[in-house]
C-alpha cells in the first residue's frame, strides 16, 4: 500500500532566528514530509532563509504573501495549497521551536485512528516549559471555559500543534472562518466536532520562544473570548 502523504503548514512573520533550524530539525526527523512556509513578506526576511533552504532541501515550498494577513489565513492559505497538491493530511506547527519536531512520528501514528490529532499540553504526559505564571492560568482558564461552552471534548482547544486529514478539511468550510489567532484554532476544532470527526490528543511539551517576539496581539485575547459566545449562541 502506499504511504500516506503529508504536508507541514508553518506559518512565520518575522521569523528569521528560528524558521531556518526548524526545517533543519524537521529534515533530520523527515526527507518525505513535504514543508510549506507561509510567509506574510516579514520585515526581517524570512523569505529569504527559506530560499536559501531550498537550494538544500526538496519538497520544501514557499507561499509569499504581501503583508501581514493573520494567523487564521494564512492557514487557510497553506490548507488550500496542500490540498490543490493532493496531499491525504496536513501539520500545522508554529515555527519558534515551541512544538518539537520530535512528536512528528507520534502525531502520524495516531492519525491511523482517528480524523484529527492534536498536540496537547492539557492531557498526561503535556506541559508547558518557562512560561510565566500568568500565561500558564490564562492559557488554562480559556481551555476549560472552552470546553465548557463550545463542548469539543479536546482538552487543549487552542493548540496550533496538530495533525489533520485533508478529507476532513474538505468537509469543514474552513475557509469560510474569518477569525484570526486563537480564535481560528478553536473555532477549526468546533467545526471538525460538527463534522463528526474522530479527534485525538496527544501529550506535548510546549516550549517557549527563545527568540523572536510574539506576533499575536493582547487585542486578540479579547476578540477571542467574544468569538467564543458568537460561536455558541
Ligand atoms: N504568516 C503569518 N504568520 C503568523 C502571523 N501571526 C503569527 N504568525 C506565526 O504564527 C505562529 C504563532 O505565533 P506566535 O507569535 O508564536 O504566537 P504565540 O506562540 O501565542 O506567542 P509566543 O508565546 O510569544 O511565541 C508563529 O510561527 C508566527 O510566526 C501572521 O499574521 N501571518
Ligand atoms: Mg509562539
Amino acid at each position: 500500500m502506499k504511504a500516506e502523504q503529508g504536508a507541514i503548514l508553518i506559518p512565520t512573520y518575522e521569523e528569521r532566528e528560528n524558521i531556518g533550524g526548524l526545517i533543519d530539525k524537521i529534515r533530520d526527523i523527515s526527507q518525505e514530509l513535504t514543508i510549506i512556509v507561509i510567509d506574510d513578506n516579514s520585515p526581517d526576511n524570512t523569505a529569504e532563509v527559506v530560499i536559501q533552504k531550498q537550494k538544500v532541501f526538496k519538497n520544501l515550498h514557499l507561499i509569499s504573501r504581501e503583508k501581514k494577513l493573520g494567523l487564521g489565513a494564512a492557514y487557510i492559505h497553506g490548507m488550500k495549497q496542500a490540498i490543490s497538491m493532493g496531499f491525504n493530511f496536513i501539520i500545522t506547527m508554529d515555527s519558534d521551536f515551541s512544538h518539537d519536531p520530535e512528536v512528528i512520528p507520534d502525531m502520524i501514528l495516531a492519525l491511523q485512528n482517528s480524523d484529527a490529532v492534536v498536540g496537547s499540553r492539557y492531557v498526561k504526559g503535556g506541559g508547558i516549559k518557562n512560561w510565566p505564571v500568568h500565561r500558564k492560568l490564562m492559557s488554562a482558564a480559556a481551555n476549560l471555559l472552552l470546553r465548557l461552552i463550545l463542548k469539543t471534548r479536546v482538552k487543549d482547544s487552542t493548540s496550533g500543534y496538530r495533525c489533520i486529514r485533508t478529507k476532513l478539511l474538505e468537509k469543514i468550510n474552513y475557509s469560510a472562518i474569518r477569525s484570526q489567532g486563537y480564535s481560528f484554532l478553536y473555532e477549526m476544532l468546533y467545526k471538525m466536532r460538527q463534522a463528526g470527526a474522530r479527534i485525538t490528543e496527544i501529550p506535548i511539551i510546549f516550549i517557549d520562544r527563545k527568540f523572536g517576539f510574539t506576533k499575536i496581539s493582547k487585542t486578540e485575547i479579547y476578540k477571542a473570548l467574544l468569538s467564543m459566545f458568537r460561536l455558541r449562541f
